[in-house]
């Protein structure tokens, strides 16, 4: 089996961002040696972060599925071509994060739309939306291919701004605060990329997938094992097209998580 997770509000608690209540799964991921790939929207500075806090030594899939990360130590997809971004090995999936500034921000000056993302915001601003220690927030907004954003305008107006989105080849995900505006990239496709590149011959492994939102639902709707993990702050996403099994969790965030993967892999001795 291979695990794909999503963090805010699935593995990190939505509101005090604690994985605490998922250690015993942890644990047990981590006696079993299942390799658990962190799945999720944030950047490659938090993720360097995280994973190190989270004791996760695997590469990882940042932005959205914008690209996966083999961090410097890990040994996984060494016969792998990948590229060499500021001294990292990467698989880049989506455009840079400049060339959808440039268009966005075009875009707020000929039609005057009201919206306000990451490139409008300095670290204590982002501190007090996201309750993110300024630390954390400095690596947030250390951005390479999204630019959330949050919309401050009518419904009708987003429907037009969708569609000049749609043009340029770009999409709208949404993740637990903010609309994540990217290219083509979603972490369903960087799921199936990095379960090939690890397991290149033989059987598949089984995909097991965890999220809480509809960024999620790509990386949900490619699993063997799709699981829902609760939020307390809105309903779940749509999963129109499961390919596996579908399970939603009792309990919240990473209370969910914990439940989700012990009630697969067992809880042990
Ligand atoms: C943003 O992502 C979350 C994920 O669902 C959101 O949209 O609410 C990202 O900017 C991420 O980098 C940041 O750590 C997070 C903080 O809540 O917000
Ligand atoms: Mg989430
Ligand atoms: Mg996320």
């Amino acid at each position: 089996s291979l695990v794909f997770s999503d963090l805010d509000g699935t593995l990190l608690d939505h509101d005090n961002y604690s994985f605490s209540a998922a250690l015993p799964a942890l644990a047990r991921l981590a006696e079993l040696g299942v390799i658990w790939v962190l799945n999720t929207s944030k950047t490659q500075a938090e993720l360097h972060q995280l994973a190190a806090q989270l004791n996760n030594p695997y590469p990882f899939i940042i932005e959205n599925g914008a690209a996966v990360v083999v961090p410097a130590g890990c040994d996984l997809l060494a016969d792998v071509d990948l590229s060499v971004v500021n001294g990292q090995r990467v698989k880049e999936f989506a455009p840079r994060r400049e060339q959808i500034l440039t268009l966005l921000h075009g875009w707020r000056t000929q039609y005057g739309y009201q919206f306000s993302g990451f490139a409008d915001c300095d670290a204590p601003t982002l501190c007090k939306i996201t309750g993110l220690s300024l630390q954390e927030a400095e690596l947030a907004l250390q951005r390479e291919y999204s630019e959330p954003i949050r919309w401050e305008d009518s419904d009708e107006r987003w429907q037009e701004f969708a569609v000049l989105l749609a043009a340029e080849g770009l999409q709208a995900l949404k993740g637990g605060r903010f609309i994540h505006i990217m290219g083509a990239a979603d972490k369903g496709r960087a799921m199936a990329w990095l379960a090939s590149c690890l397991y290149p011959s033989g059987p598949a492994p089984r995909l097991i997938a965890l999220g809480d939102s509809g960024n999620d639902i790509a990386m949900l709707e490619r699993a063997d094992i799709a699981v829902l993990v609760r939020s307390p702050h809105h309903s779940p996403p749509q999963i129109v097209a499961p390919q596996g099994d579908l399970r939603i969790t009792e309990g919240f965030g990473p209370v969910g998580w914990n439940e989700a993967l012990l009630d697969i892999f067992g809880a042990g001795d």
